[in-house]
C-alpha cells in the first residue's frame, strides 16, 4: 500500500510535545518557494529529493499557503459530501501533489546543534526530504509534526523538499464543513534542541476557589527550574509541586496570567502561568468554582484571501473582535487552530474548546459503514491526532475542555480516544457531539436543538449540557437568540453554547467586470458542492460584523439594563467579575434629539447580582422621549478602548412612548396636489414627485434562512407573483377610495385591499384596510405596500429602531432613535443577496434629494421600511452582491409587518409568536 493510502498516522515524526518557543536558536522558513503542481503522485517529477535537482523552472509560491490560492488549480467546496469515492483507505489516482523545495542557510552558530524541523501544518500529506535525505511522512492537517534533522542538518545551504498530496486517507479523517484547499498553509520552522534543553513541558497552575490558592505541578522531560518574579518564586525545582501562595485566577473574563521563566543550564522558556481549576460538579460546570456559561462561537479558520493560512494579525482581530461583541468562548471547529491564537485566548480571555481534527461526516451518505471512527484500522490514526491535540496544546489555561472531533458517528475509536485523554489529561472533561448516550463523554452535547429540546433538556437535568453548534448565522439571521438565551439562564445545567459560525468563508474574487465579489461553493466550477453553505458566518468574508453579530452582542451582553418598577435595573450577568470596570451614562433623547445627559452612580452589582435604583432627575419633555443607558470601559482593556460600549438598555420617559406619533412636524413647504391615475386610482404623483404605487405587497427576497421550507411555501403559493384586480375607484373633493383584490396566480385565496386617500392641503393620508379571503396556506414573507420614488430621493432619516437592520425575532440590538442614513447605506451586503435592511417600528422617515427637499411619511403608530435600489425580484434573483446594479427609482417597502428570520437553514424555523399569518389589518401612513 502507498504511504498515500495507508490508514495509519504518518511516519518518521517524534512524539507529540507541547507548542513553545525558547532562547535555543531557531529559523522562520516561510518565505518564496519553488513549487511545482503535477495532476498525480504518479505524473510528479522523479527526483525532486535530490540536492541538484533543478528546479530553476518552477513557480514561486509563498509558504505558508494553499496553492490553490495562488494560480495552481482552484478551491473545492463540499460541506458533508467527500468529493471522491467512499473507498477507505483509498484515494483517487487523480491527486494533485504539489513539490516544495527550499534552499536556505544554516549559520555557523548551529555547528554541533541537535535541531528539529516542525510543520505546523500541512494538507493533506506530505513527505519531506532535508538534503536528499527522507524524513518521513504527515498526516493530520492542522496538527504539528516534527522531524529530528541533527543528523541531516548542516551549517550553510540546505534543501529542503516536501512533496504535499491533496488526497491521502487522512482526507477520510478530515471532512469538515470547508474548503478543500491543499499545501503547507502553516509555519515551518527549524528549531535548535540545545543537550540538556527543556524538550517538552506541562504546566498545571491550579487554583483551590476554598483558600484562593495557587499549586503548580510542572512535569518536564529534563530536571528544570521555574522563576515567578511576581510570586516571590525564584529558581525553584520543578521537580515537587509549588505551592504559590494567593494568587489571582485566570478566567476569560479576568485573564489574569503571571509571567516566568522554565529554565535548565541550556534553555530558557518563557511561560505565561494562568491559574484555573476546571471541574464538573453536581451537572454543572465549574471554573474556580463558578458556574460558567459560554457565550461562544464556532471558528474555523479563514481568510478571504488566504484561506486557512490565516495571518498573525488576523487571528488576533478575530479575538478583539469576539471580546468586542461579548463573546466569551471558543470551540474550534473542527481542529486546533494555529497554536498562536490559543496563545491570543490565553492573553485576552476567551474560554476554548478545543476540537481535535478529526470529521468523518461523508460516511453518513453510507449509513456509517466502513466509518474510520469504528474500524480498528483506523485506531491508532485516531488516538494520533487526539495525542498531537493535547500535547501541543496542554499548556493553555483557555483550554477547558477537549473535543475529540465532529460528525464522525460514534465508534470504539473515539471511546478510546476519550480513555486516553481521561487518562493523559484529567484536568479537563472530554466533549463530543456524537456520543449522543454519553458513554464516554464528560458534558451532554447537541448541534441545533429547538428552543424546545433544549427546554426539555434544561428541564431534566442531570449532566451539563452545551449546544456545541447553534443559531446557524446563515445570511440574514439568526432569530430567536433571545429566546436561546432565556432558556440558557433558566436552567442551572444549560451552559449556553457556540454559534455556528464566526465568519463567512466566501474567497475574493473579481468578475469580468473587474467587481470584487466573494465566491463560495461552485464558483470555481466544482462538480459536487454545497453551495452557499460555506457562507454562514456571524463576519461578513471581510470581517466586518454583519447584523447577527451585533444581535448576538446585545443578547449575551454581561450588563443588562432595563426598566424596573422604582426605575432602573442593572444586572450583572458576567460569571466573574464585578461591574467596576464600567462607567454608566444616560442620555435623555427627545423624538431622537438629545435633551440631557450624565453620569449614573451605579452601585457595585455582584457577578449573577442585580440593583433597581431610580432614575436621574430629568427635565420634563413633550414628545416621545428615552432615556437611554450606557456601559462602558472605563479604561482602556487590553481588546477594547476606554468608551467601549459593554452594555445599554433604553427606558421609555415620556406618555408618547408607547408609540403614539411624534408631535408636529415644521412646515415649511407647501405639498403639491397628488395625483392619482384615473382609471385604476393608483397614485401617479406625490409631492410634484414621479411616484409609483403604493400597492399592497406580500413577497421579500427569501433569505437563505427562509429556503429551505417557507420560501418553498411562498412560492408554491404564489406569494411571488400576486395580481391586482380594480374592484373599484371612487373620487370625490378631497377623498379617492380604491378598492381591489390581491391574489396569486391558480389560487382561491386572495386579500381584499381598500386605498383610503385623504388629501389635505399640506399632507395626503393613506387608510389601508386588508381583509385576507380564503383559506391562506402559509406564513407571508411581508404584509405592507410597495412604491417607487426618483432614485434623487436617496438620503433617509428617520425615528424609530436603529441604527442597523431589524427583524421580528432579531431586535435586540436595535433602540429607539433618530437616524440618517442614505439608502445605499442601508443595505447589507449579504454575500448572497437576500431581504436586508429593514428598519423596524419607525414613527416617521424622510426620504430627501441633495437639495434637502422630499417627502415625508409618517406611521401610525409605525410602519416598516426597506428602501433600495432594485426591487426584491432583482435581489431574489442576484447570487452575488456585486451583480445588484442601481436602477433609476428607489423602491420602498412600508411594512405592517414582515416574517421572522428563524434559523431553518440548519436548525429550527421562526418561533410561532413571530411568524406572519394573512390576517386582518389596518395601516395608516401619511405623506408629507
Ligand atoms: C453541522 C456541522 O457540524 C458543521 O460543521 C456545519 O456543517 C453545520 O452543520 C452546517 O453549517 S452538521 C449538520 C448535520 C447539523
Amino acid at each position: 500500500m502507498s504511504y498515500i493510502d495507508d490508514p495509519a498516522p504518518g511516519h518518521g515524526a517524534r512524539p507529540a510535545r507541547a507548542w513553545f518557543s525558547s532562547d535555543a536558536p531557531s529559523l522562520d522558513l516561510g518565505g518564496q518557494w519553488r513549487f511545482h503542481l503535477s495532476p498525480s503522485a504518479a505524473a510528479a517529477p522523479d527526483g525532486v529529493e535530490r540536492e541538484d535537482f533543478d528546479d530553476s523552472g518552477w513557480s514561486l509560491l509563498p509558504v505558508p499557503s494553499h496553492w490553490q490560492l495562488h494560480g495552481h488549480g482552484s478551491p473545492a467546496y463540499t460541506n458533508v459530501a467527500y468529493p471522491f469515492p467512499i473507498d477507505p483507505p483509498f484515494v483517487p489516482s487523480e491527486n494533485p501533489t504539489g513539490d516544495h523545495r527550499l534552499v536556505f542557510d544554516v549559520p555557523q552558530e548551529w555547528a554541533g546543534l541537535a535541531a528539529l524541523l516542525r510543520f505546523d501544518g500541512i494538507d493533506s500529506c506530505g513527505r519531506v526530504w532535508l538534503n536528499g535525505t527522507e524524513l518521513g511522512v504527515t498526516r493530520g492537517s492542522r496538527l504539528a509534526t516534527e522531524f529530528d534533522v541533527s543528523a541531516v542538518l548542516r551549517t550553510g545551504p540546505n534543501v529542503l523538499v516536501v512533496r504535499v498530496h491533496q488526497w491521502s486517507s487522512g482526507s477520510y479523517l478530515e471532512d469538515q464543513d470547508m474548503w478543500w484547499l491543499s499545501g503547507i498553509f502553516r509555519d515551518v520552522t527549524l528549531v535548535a534542541r540545545p543537550a540538556g534543553g527543556i524538550d517538552d513541558y506541562w504546566l498545571r497552575a491550579d487554583y483551590d476557589h476554598t483558600t484562593g490558592h495557587g499549586l503548580l505541578r510542572v512535569e518536564t522531560a529534563a530536571p528544570a527550574r521555574l522563576s515567578v518574579p511576581e510570586l516571590g518564586i525564584v529558581d525553584r525545582a520543578v521537580d515537587e509541586p509549588i505551592e504559590a501562595g494567593v494568587v489571582e485566577p485566570w478566567s476569560a473574563e479576568s485573564p489574569r496570567l503571571y509571567d516566568g521563566t522554565l529554565a535548565t543550564d541550556t534553555e530558557r522558556v518563557p511561560v505565561r502561568i494562568g491559574f484555573r481549576t476546571v471541574a464538573i460538579t453536581d451537572g454543572r460546570i465549574t471554573v474556580n468554582g463558578l458556574p460558567i456559561m459560554f457565550r461562544g462561537v464556532n471558528r474555523h479558520e479563514f481568510h478571504p484571501e488566504h484561506g486557512r493560512a490565516v495571518p498573525y494579525e488576523t487571528a488576533r482581530a478575530d479575538v478583539l473582535l469576539m471580546k468586542q461583541h461579548n463573546i466569551n468562548a471558543v470551540r474550534t471547529s473542527h481542529y486546533p487552530p494555529h497554536p498562536a491564537f490559543l496563545a491570543l485566548c490565553d492573553e485576552l480571555g476567551l474560554w476554548v474548546v478545543d476540537e481535535c481534527d478529526l470529521e468523518t461526516h461523508g460516511f453518513s451518505a453510507v449509513g456509517w459503514e466502513r466509518n474510520p471512527t469504528g474500524d480498528p484500522q483506523w485506531r491508532d490514526a485516531c488516538l494520533d491526532r487526539m495525542a498531537r491535540t493535547v500535547e501541543r496544546d496542554k499548556n493553555r489555561p483557555s483550554v477547558i475542555m477537549w473535543s475529540l472531533g465532529n460528525e464522525a458517528h460514534t465508534g470504539k475509536n473515539l471511546a478510546d480516544m476519550a480513555e486516553w485523554v481521561h487518562r493523559r489529561d484529567p484536568t479537563r472533561p472530554v466533549h463530543y457531539e456524537g456520543d449522543r448516550a454519553c458513554e464516554y463523554v464528560d458534558v451532554h452535547s447537541r448541534m441545533y436543538a429547538s428552543h424546545a429540546e433544549v427546554e426539555q433538556i434544561g428541564r431534566a437535568g442531570g449532566m451539563p449540557f452545551v449546544q456545541c453548534e447553534y443559531a446557524h448565522a446563515m445570511g440574514n439571521g439568526p432569530g430567536g437568540l433571545l429566546e436561546y438565551r432565556e432558556l440558557f439562564e433558566r436552567y442551572p445545567t444549560c451552559h449556553g453554547g457556540f454559534v455556528w459560525e464566526w465568519i463567512d468563508h466566501g474567497i475574493a474574487r473579481r468578475d469580468a467586470r473587474g467587481r470584487e465579489y466573494f465566491a463560495y461553493g461552485g464558483d470555481f466550477g466544482e462538480p459536487i458542492h454545497d453551495g452557499s453553505f460555506v457562507i454562514d458566518g456571524l463576519l461578513f468574508p471581510d470581517r466586518t460584523p454583519s447584523p447577527g453579530l451585533l444581535e448576538l452582542a446585545k443578547v449575551i451582553e454581561p450588563v443588562r439594563i432595563s426598566q424596573c418598577s422604582e426605575g432602573l435595573t442593572i444586572e450583572n450577568h458576567h460569571d466573574v467579575i464585578g461591574l467596576d470596570h464600567l462607567t454608566f451614562t444616560w442620555v435623555l433623547e427627545e423624538e431622537g434629539e438629545p435633551r440631557a445627559s450624565g453620569v449614573l452612580d451605579a452601585p457595585e452589582v455582584a457577578p449573577g447580582a442585580s440593583v433597581c435604583m431610580p432614575l436621574p432627575q430629568l427635565p420634563a419633555t413633550s414628545r416621545e422621549s428615552w432615556l437611554t443607558v450606557t456601559a462602558a470601559l472605563a479604561e482602556d482593556a487590553p481588546w477594547a478602548a476606554a468608551g467601549h460600549v459593554v452594555g445599554w438598555g433604553q427606558v421609555p420617559v415620556s406618555a408618547t412612548a408607547s408609540g403614539v406619533p411624534g408631535g408636529k412636524v415644521a412646515q415649511s413647504r407647501t405639498f403639491a396636489a397628488p395625483v392619482f391615475d384615473p382609471v385604476d386610482g393608483t397614485l401617479r404623483e406625490l409631492g410634484g414627485y414621479p411616484v409609483a404605487g403604493p400597492r399592497l405587497d406580500l413577497w421579500r427576497a427569501p433569505t437563505e434562512n427562509d429556503e429551505p421550507v417557507e420560501a418553498k411555501a411562498w412560492r408554491a403559493a404564489g406569494l411571488h407573483r400576486l395580481q391586482h384586480r380594480v374592484i373599484s375607484v371612487e373620487h370625490a373633493a378631497d377623498e379617492v377610495v380604491v378598492r381591489s383584490r390581491v391574489a396569486p396566480p391558480a389560487q382561491a385565496f386572495g386579500m381584499f385591499a381598500t386605498y383610503r386617500w385623504t388629501v389635505a392641503p399640506d399632507a395626503v393620508h393613506l387608510h389601508l384596510d386588508v381583509e385576507p379571503e380564503g383559506e391562506w396556506p402559509a406564513t407571508l414573507p411581508r404584509l405592507g405596500l410597495r412604491m417607487a420614488l426618483p432614485a434623487a430621493l436617496d438620503r433617509v432619516t428617520w425615528f424609530g429602531l436603529g441604527p442597523g437592520e431589524a427583524y421580528a425575532d432579531s431586535r435586540q440590538a436595535v433602540r429607539v432613535g433618530r437616524f440618517s442614513s442614505t439608502v445605499d447605506e442601508m443595505q447589507t451586503p449579504y454575500v448572497v443577496p437576500q431581504e436586508n435592511g429593514n428598519r423596524a417600528n419607525v414613527r416617521w422617515a424622510t426620504l430627501t434629494g441633495a437639495d434637502g427637499r422630499g417627502l415625508r411619511i409618517e406611521g401610525s403608530p409605525t410602519f416598516e421600511l426597506t428602501a433600495r435600489r432594485w426591487t426584491s425580484e432583482e435581489l431574489a434573483e442576484a447570487r452575488h452582491a456585486a451583480e445588484l446594479v442601481p436602477g433609476p427609482l428607489v423602491h420602498l417597502n412600508l411594512d405592517i409587518a414582515q416574517n421572522g428570520l428563524g434559523t431553518e437553514s440548519c436548525g429550527p424555523g421562526v418561533l410561532p409568536r413571530y411568524q406572519l399569518h394573512a390576517h386582518p389589518a389596518t395601516f395608516q401612513l401619511t405623506f408629507r
